[in-house]
């Protein structure tokens, strides 16, 4: 088993360094604002790539759905537009706080209801960022623990889905999430 890459039951989790605008999964996951209007960081790269047409359906989905716009930890889905990815799945990651105002529920809220979109739009393979560590101040050494406890705990209940992918940005975020995932993937096997 290589040391960026996890099974729990018949799903693979990896984790790799790049741009998560270039996978080619199913869906690729935006870690999004409610307004849902686009902005920075990984939000701006996939408006930027995937054209006009995401920021449209995302307009509809408020209209329809999220008036007030979507709640911290929720998770919509539109098309890809013109990215590999066939899908975007948008949630939005909790600001950090200091750690006190719930905000790894809501962290884990994010992961949980982006997984069950796909499974019920029938998705065999999501690609994550990882959400809330850039401009909403998350610790990527707590983040990660908290996106990857979601992430095994969802794969351990429901068999569905083929590959989770996490895409760090950087090399160092990188290690943070293999070094974590030794422990949390590794730790479990070792336990049974
Ligand atoms: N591919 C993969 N990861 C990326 C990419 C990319 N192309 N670009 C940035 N990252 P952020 P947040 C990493 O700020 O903290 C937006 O303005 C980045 O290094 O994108 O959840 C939204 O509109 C970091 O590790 O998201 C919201 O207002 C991680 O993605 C707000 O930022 C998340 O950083 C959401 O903040």
């Amino acid at each position: 088993m290589s040391e960026t890459e996890f099974h729990v039951g018949k799903a693979r989790i990896r984790l790799v360094q790049g741009d998560i605008t270039n996978m080619e999964t199913d869906a690729i996951v935006n870690a999004a604002n409610s307004s849902l209007m686009g902005g920075g960081g990984v939000d701006g790269a996939i408006h930027r790539k995937g054209g006009p047409k995401i920021l449209e359906e995302c307009k509809r989905i408020r209209a329809m759905e999220w008036p007030q716009g979507l709640p911290t930890g929720k998770a919509v889905i539109t098309s890809g537009g013109s990215l590999k990815a066939r899908h975007v799945i948008h949630t939005v990651g909790p600001i950090w706080r200091g750690g006190n105002r719930g905000e790894p529920e809501l962290l884990a809220q994010a992961y949980r209801n982006s997984l069950r979109l796909a499974v019920k739009k029938r998705l065999k393979t999501v690609a994550f960022p990882s959400i809330s560590t850039g401009a909403y101040g998350y610790p990527v050494e707590d983040a990660c623990r908290v996106a990857l406890e979601a992430v095994k705990d969802f794969l351990e209940k429901e068999d569905k889905l083929d590959e989770v992918v996490f895409v760090l940005f950087s090399e160092s975020a990188l290690q943070v999430y293999v070094d974590e995932a030794k422990e949390v993937f590794l730790k479990a096997i070792q336990m049974c």
